[in-house]
């Protein structure tokens, strides 16, 4: 059965899919639409989304959409190296974990990454509403990390020593939030968000973990990668 996944380069609900894909060491063809050229908005991708929106994983002559339904089905379509575990508890808890972090960690990192990635190289001015509501969101954003990092415990994935689905929709988001830092130091450590390491080390140590799996590399954004080496 071929798979073929439809996303956008740095999508975090596209790049969850990719993730979930590598961590069942599934083989899929890559299609990256240009976001920037609106490619996911013509009349051709919205056949398959109507919503326009990535991620799409095309099989049988099926699209189907929606990154947490992508990843139940292929977790029910190809049983090995399971995503929601074995056991209806683990199901229950990694359920919980992907979804109250897809909710609320999405939330604060939108919050932060919108107005990083789009504007300016300085933080707006203090006290303006601007610098408020970046504050606001920095809060909110180390609230999540520190719950992330009592999920995590001693574990070496969120939910156990298996990397699940879990760990696919979160770290997407943690890695906005690095490369923000990386990209944009300066402006990062002035609204208060140094590197993952320096703040949140146990976290720190989860992101190597999930940038060591195998095919971690097929999912990273080839967009970053070119920066780098631009
Ligand atoms: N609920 C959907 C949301 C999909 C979504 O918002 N995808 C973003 C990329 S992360 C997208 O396609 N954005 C393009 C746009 O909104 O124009 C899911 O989880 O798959």
């Amino acid at each position: 059965m071929t798979l073929t996944v439809y996303s956008i380069s740095g999508a975090p609900r596209g790049w969850r899919v990719l993730l979930a894909l590598e961590f069942k060491q599934l083989s899929y063809d890559l299609h990256y639409l240009e976001g920037s050229k609106g490619e996911h908005q013509a009349a051709e991708f919205r056949l398959l989304n109507p919503h326009g929106k990535v991620p799409v994983i095309v099989s049988d002559g099926i699209a189907r959409r929606e990154s947490l339904a992508l990843l139940g089905w292929l977790d029910r379509k190809f049983s090995e190296r399971p995503l929601f575990g074995t056991s209806a508890s683990e199901g229950a808890r990694i359920w919980e974990t992907t979804t109250l972090f897809s909710d609320y960690l999405t939330e604060a990192t939108n919050s932060i990454t919108s107005p990083v990635f789009n504007g300016d190289d300085t933080p707006p001015a203090a006290n303006s509403e601007e610098a408020k509501a970046l504050e606001y969101a920095c809060d909110l954003l180390k609230i999540e990390y520190a719950l992330l990092e009592d999920v995590l415990g001693t574990n070496t994935f969120l939910c156990g020593d298996k990397p699940s689905a879990a760990d696919a929709v979160v770290y997407p988001d943690l890695a906005r939030i690095m490369r923000a830092q990386q990209t944009k130091p300066e402006f990062m450590r002035a609204i208060g968000l140094s590197t993952i390491d320096a703040q949140f080390p146990t976290l720190g140590r989860w992101c190597r973990q999930i940038q060591g799996l195998p095919g971690f590399e097929n999912t990273y954004p080839p967009h970053w990668r070119a920066a780098v080496a631009a």
